[in-house]
């Protein structure tokens, strides 16, 4: 009998407070029966979304020790996720992880995380966008949200975008090397009188069979921080289940629309994330799409 578990080598900072990174990451795949070992890249008392101060601790000069350590164990992974990078010089550092660890089987996945809304987050600067689109030519699937995509393209941000465009965006992001893009966050074609109740979409492109994929949710007037970081962990988890690339990312859009859902009638700070605790038993369930459609 094969006891193997799925595990994921996951390159995130660890933030003490407000559920984003790995206080996400963490326990969504192990609830998808996926086993998390961390890389941290730097360690917060809080995410940098909607608190104005914290403590950040960047643990580039411990990095490259602790992977000799697992060179040593010879560990081998089913994925290698990174995240939130503390510096620049950690693209380095992070890019020979994916050179030594990547294999034809497991499967790469670089979440670009830099910014959102139109802005940089506040620990990064313009240089991290120049590394950035080094890393992403190492990634086998990237997952920006509009915001990121449009930083990656060297594309001014806007709230609207066509269908048409969003197609150029995802193949010139694909050949910047990854053969799956996925863009979250999409704003959608806003209809005269409809400046609220807008769907946003989640937009894939797969290159080897060069098809695009659309799912939406309704549009909620809340942005909670480290959604990102869930949806991307819960793509990963149903692609190492077997998923195809549709369903994953739907299985996504449902989860964080679901986490919203329960969290937005509550009246406490959106900073504070989703409130994934009480969700994550969701993640067991089959799943059941249907939310999917060619573009
Ligand atoms: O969820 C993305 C993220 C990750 N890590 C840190 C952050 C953010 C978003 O604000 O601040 C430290």
């Amino acid at each position: 009998m094969d006891h193997r578990i799925r595990r994921v080598a996951a390159i995130h900072d660890l933030s003490g407070f407000g559920r984003a990174s790995l206080t996400a990451i963490i326990p969504t795949l192990s609830s998808m029966g996926v086993q998390v070992c961390p890389l941290p890249t730097a360690i917060l008392s809080n995410h940098t979304g909607g608190f104005e101060h914290y403590s950040f601790v960047d643990l580039t000069d411990t990095m490259e020790d602790y992977i000799d350590h697992w060179k040593r164990l010879g560990l081998t992974f089913d994925c290698l996720y990174s995240g939130f990078l503390g510096s620049e010089r950690q693209i380095e550092i992070v890019g020979r992880f994916i050179d030594h660890f990547g294999t034809a089987d497991n499967l790469t996945v670089v979440d670009p995380v830099m910014g959102d809304n139109g802005r940089l987050y506040s620990t990064m600067g313009p240089a991290m966008v120049g590394e950035m689109r080094r890393l992403i030519g190492k990634a086998d699937m990237i997952t920006p949200n509009f915001t990121e995509a449009a930083l990656l393209l060297g594309e001014s941000y806007r709230d609207r975008i066509s269908d048409e465009e969003i197609r150029d965006w995802l193949r010139r992001l694909s050949a910047m090397g990854p053969s799956t893009v996925v863009i979250t966050s999409v704003p959608g074609v806003r209809l005269p009188g409809q400046e609220t109740g807008m769907d946003t979409h989640v937009i894939a492109y797969d290159r080897r069979g060069d098809v695009f994929w659309k799912t939406g949710c309704r549009y909620i007037p809340a942005a909670y921080p480290g959604t990102g970081d869930t949806f991307t962990s819960v793509v990963i988890g149903g692609l190492l289940q077997g998923d195809s690339l549709p369903v994953a990312i739907d299985r996504g859009v449902q989860f964080i629309s679901q986490c919203i859902r329960a969290s937005y009638g509550f009246d406490y700070p959106k900073r504070e994330g989703v409130l994934l605790e009480r969700e994550l038993d969701i993640l067991r369930l089959p799943v059941l799409t249907g939310g999917f459609e060619m573009l």
